[in-house]
Parts: structure tokens; sequence; C-alpha cells
């Protein structure tokens, strides 16, 4: 299974080509457009979210109401592109440009990927290395987690920390639906208020907020991924995918960071046979090992830094004149850490639909259903 994304933030569109999805999936708008939902939400989002309505078009691929087989092609409107049409045209155009940024922004994509590429529009740059690409990443990854729950997996996302501010109430999967309500994805009330306090403040002083992310997901078969080969480590697959996502700078799997500290005999999950299966009473590993899925549940934290875009300027250098400026203003948000827990949850879901694929195979969704149910039980009486 594989995937492609195309588009620019100010463009007429995001699309995305989806190849390899087992036939007979269910698959409609409606499980990729609460996605795209919940991946505008947050308190301390900008105005760009006002401006959108972000919903998918299924252009092929899926027929009454399920897929075929053939490959999934998915398009997410811009609806803010009817003010940029002129700027964002691909026929050639005058000089100078109009809304060209040429103050480059410390800790975005700007200067560097200016002299990559040779942009001395620096919008040429940013245009594509926009967050707003997220949409089509969370609309492919929606399928990727439909597909999963018809397997018998569940994810869930939450702000562990924003700025600081701890999420203080432990994760429950009885908290999914308070979560959902929560505008900071939190379950902590407390923690929220004072969330939202931080970022009115940020708002007010012209910055931004950064945070960790958690993700989870429960209900993996024993053994996706693999130790054989470096390049079927599951863990590595899943920190590329967390990585990809644009301002996250750190995964921890499990609880790696405070386990660095600790003796051994305090960091693995001794392992138990009762009522007829293994069982482990702690989860220190986050549900892999040696690269592998080991049937406990996957727990991934994403570190996301603060958005590089901030309204009181860093300084910079005019990348046309070379003189010192300050950072170009962009419109953008006060903190995006909310939503990044959504796209976690798609991309890393997306890894784990893939591997599943990879071990079980099949054309068809009850194949690789069979399959799945199969190894499932095995596992039980291994
Ligand atoms: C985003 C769309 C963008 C930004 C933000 C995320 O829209 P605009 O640039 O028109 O405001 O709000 O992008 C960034 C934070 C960034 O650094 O590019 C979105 O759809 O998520």
């Amino acid at each position: 299974m594989r995937y492609l994304t195309a588009g620019e933030s100010h463009g007429p569109q995001l699309t995305a080509i989806i190849e390899g999805l087992p036939s007979q999936l269910p698959l409609g708008k409606g499980d990729i457009d609460p996605w795209l939902r919940r991946r505008q939400g947050g308190y301390g989002r900008g105005r760009r979210m006002v401006i959108e309505t972000d919903e998918a078009e299924i252009l092929s691929g899926v027929r009454a109401g399920r897929t075929t087989g053939a490959p999934v092609t998915l398009a997410i409107a811009n609806k803010d592109h009817r003010n940029w049409t002129e700027i964002m045209s691909p026929e050639p155009g005058g000089e100078p440009r109009k809304k060209a940024l040429t103050d480059a922004r410390p800790g975005h994509a700007d200067l560097t990927g200016g002299v990559k590429y040779r942009h001395k529009d620096l919008r040429d740059v940013l245009e594509r290395a926009s967050a707003r690409e997220t949409a089509a990443r969370v609309a492919v990854g929606s399928i990727a987690l439909k597909l999963l729950s018809e397997l018998g997996v569940e994810g869930a996302n939450y702000v562990s920390s924003l700025a600081g501010i701890e999420t203080r109430v432990p994760f429950s999967w009885d908290a999914l639906e308070a979560i959902e309500n929560s505008d900071l994805r939190t379950p902590d009330e407390d923690a929220a208020a004072q969330m939202r306090e931080r970022i009115d403040q940020a708002k007010k002083d012209g910055d931004t907020l950064g945070g960790i992310l958690e993700v989870r997901f429960r209900g993996l078969p024993v053994g996706l991924g693999s130790f054989v080969h470096y390049d079927r480590k599951l863990d590595g697959k899943i920190a590329q995918a967390a990585l990809s996502v644009q301002a996250m700078k750190g995964v921890e799997i499990g609880r790696a960071f405070e386990n660095a500290v600790q003796p051994g005999s305090r960091v693995h999950d001794a392992v138990y046979y009762r009522e007829g299966t293994y069982a482990r009473d702690t989860n220190g590993a986050g549900g892999l090992e040696a690269g592998m899925t080991n049937g406990e549940e996957l727990i991934v934290r994403v570190a996301m830094k603060p958005i590089a875009t901030l309204m009181k300027p860093l300084p910079t250098v005019n990348v046309v004149t070379h003189e010192a400026s300050d950072a170009a203003r962009e419109r953008s948000d006060t903190t995006a850490v909310p939503a990044a827990g959504v796209i976690l949850q798609c991309v890393i879901g997306w890894v784990l639909a893939e591997a599943m694929l990879e071990k079980f195979g099949g054309d068809t969704l009850p194949e690789l259903q069979e399959r799945v149910a199969a190894a499932r039980a095995f596992a039980q009486s291994y």
C-alpha cells in the first residue's frame, strides 16, 4: 500500500492517491470528513480555519460505498484559493510578485528551502511546506483507521501537555468522549483551563506554543513489523511517520526517556501465563519489542515545537537585499497542538494498516479479516 499527496496551501486543492487498498472495505465521505473536521479544531487555531470547512471528494476507487481495489483518489478543496488565484497561478506573471516572501522565518522551511530549490520568493517554499498539507494526510489516514477498525484495532489521541501544562488525569479508553468534546483534546478540565489562559497570553504576546501528543492503539495482533532486518522494524517506521509531520521534533515509544535512567530490572515488562494466555502487568515498552507489536497497547508520544510564524517576529535577513529585517508575519495559529494529535493518529494509523497488509496480505477485506482472526487464535494457543 502506498500513497502520494500533492497541493499547495493556497492552491486550488490538495490531492491524494492511495494504491493497494484491499477491495470490499466499506468507505464513504462519512468515514473521512469527521477526521478533517477534527484536524481543523482546537483552541488556538488561526483565522484560516474559519475560512475552510474541509471535506473530501472521492474521485476514484470506491463504488456503492465499498472500495473496488483500484487506486482511490481524494480531493480537498482550498476555499481560500479564491483569494489567491492570481498569486498562485501557474501562468508566467509579472515581477515583482505579489505577496512575495523574502524575510525568512527562523524555524520554518523558508531559508534552507530557498537555497535548496533556488527560490528568492520564499512563497514557493512555504506553500508546500505549510502544515495545510496534513489535511491530505489526515484524509488518507482516516481510511487506514477505517481499515484498522474493521480488523478490530482502535486508536486514540490526546494532548499530554501544552507549553509545559500537563494533563494530570491518566489516559483511559472511557475518556474518549471527554477528549473529543474538549477543545484542547484533554480529559483534564483544570489543565484545559490553564492551557486556554496560556494560549490567550501567547496570542497577546505575538508568540506560539508547542506541546506533547500521545497516540494509542489497542487490539493490534502480535508480530506486526519484524526484527530480522532494520528497515522492517515497526518502531522505526512509526518514528519516521511521526517526525514527517510538520513541527514534530521528538518521538518516544512507551516510557523511553524515563526508562533510560532506570536499571533494566525496573524497565522490562515481566511475562506471566494466566487463564491460558500470556500476560503482563506493565507496559513500559509501549507495545513494541524488537520492532514488533507484542500485543500490548501501542503508546507513542511526540514532541511538537511551537509554530515558526511569530506575530512578534524574530530577527532575520532579507534574502534579496541581505539586510537585517524582521521575520515575515503570515496568518498562522498560536498553537496547533490539539490538531497535531489527530494528524499523528492518522499517520501512525497508516503505518499500522500497511504493516497489517504486509503480514497478512490479501486482495480483499474478508481475506484480511480471516487471516488476522487466525493469527490471534494462534497467538492465544502458542
Ligand atoms: C494550516 C493552514 C495554514 C496555516 C497553518 C496550518 O493556512 P494559512 O497559511 O492560510 O493561514 O494556518 O500552517 C502553518 C502553521 C504553517 O506554518 O504553514 C492548516 O490547514 O492546518
